[in-house]
């Protein structure tokens, strides 16, 4: 065996599904019309711009094409900027662990693309945790709100917590969004500035690794009668944590050698200094 080389690669293998920075959005997997533009921005709504804009209902997706490997004591934190022009519905920040992986979509208009459509079909993104930010709401609740929903369950009457957005979600402006898990909570930000406000928006006690030993990170869109236009202009990620649940069969032997071999050679030159 040639030990410098499983040195050299253990500790990368290691972390092979972290990540920590921007999002190429165009790597991102597209489905159901979501599309890039000539900007570089990721348009999650159908045939944006063109005239029947606003009439069909439907719904998008957009998800970085690997899943990310969690445990107990992962985090993420995800920053976007993005702008929402029109009425219904909105878009959502989503993590999954639906068996479709990266293919992953719900329906259109009140689902938000993370609920079922009739008959289940689609079905829901589930298990999956999201946060609206839903032009649209549903009276008796409000309009223009960020919402959390679990396992898809858009229904106005089953979010998992709801609050108006203080910013005005339809307007064309462009907001920069923070959705952050620390592990056991999950809390959304928003701002018309790039400064991350003292207090969250919403947040609510959902267990990360609930969801499973691995995640898809991504968005969805939809529109319903009445139309509406999703920009997501920017994205970054950072998934923190072990990645133990990572099956790797011959990393975690060789990285527990290396780390033998590295604790072993500096006992030795501590041992050199002191003689
Ligand atoms: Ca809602
Ligand atoms: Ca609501």
């Amino acid at each position: 065996m040639n030990l410098s080389k499983s040195l050299f690669f253990a500790p990368f293998l290691l972390i092979k599904a972290a990540i920590a920075g921007p999002v190429d959005l165009s790597t991102m997997q597209l489905n159901d019309g979501a599309f890039i533009n000539p900007a570089g921005e990721l348009v999650l709504s159908l045939n944006a711009g063109l005239p029947n804009d606003g009439v069909v209902p439907g719904a998008t997706s957009a998800f970085i094409t690997t899943p990310f490997a969690i445990s107990s004591s992962s985090t993420f934190q995800a920053t976007f900027q993005f702008r929402q022009d029109g009425t219904a519905d909105g878009l959502t920040f989503i993590v999954h662990n639906d068996p479709r992986g990266a293919s992953a979509i719900g329906a259109g208009g009140s689902s938000m693309g993370v609920d079922g459509g009739p008959g289940n079909n689609p079905a829901a993104i589930s298990p999956s945790y999201a946060v609206e930010f839903d032009l649209f709401g549903g009276l008796p609740h409000p309009f223009n709100e960020i919402a959390i929903v679990k396992d898809g369950n858009a229904n106005e009457n089953e979010e998992i917590a709801e609050a108006i957005s203080p910013v005005p979600l339809g307007t064309g402006q462009t907001f920069t969004a923070w959705v952050e898990h620390d592990g056991q909570t999950l809390s959304a930000f928003i701002n018309n500035s790039n400064v991350k406000p003292a207090a969250p928006t919403i947040a609510a006690l959902l267990p990360l690794f609930d969801l499973g030993p691995s995640v898809y990170f991504g968005f969805t869109g939809a529109r319903g009668g009445f139309g509406s236009d999703q920009f997501i202009e920017s994205f970054d990620l950072t998934v923190n944590g072990p990645v133990a649940t990572v099956p790797l069969p011959f990393s975690f032997p060789l990285l527990a050698f290396g780390c033998g071999m590295l604790g072993f050679l500096g006992w030795k030159r501590k041992r050199a200094v002191a003689a």
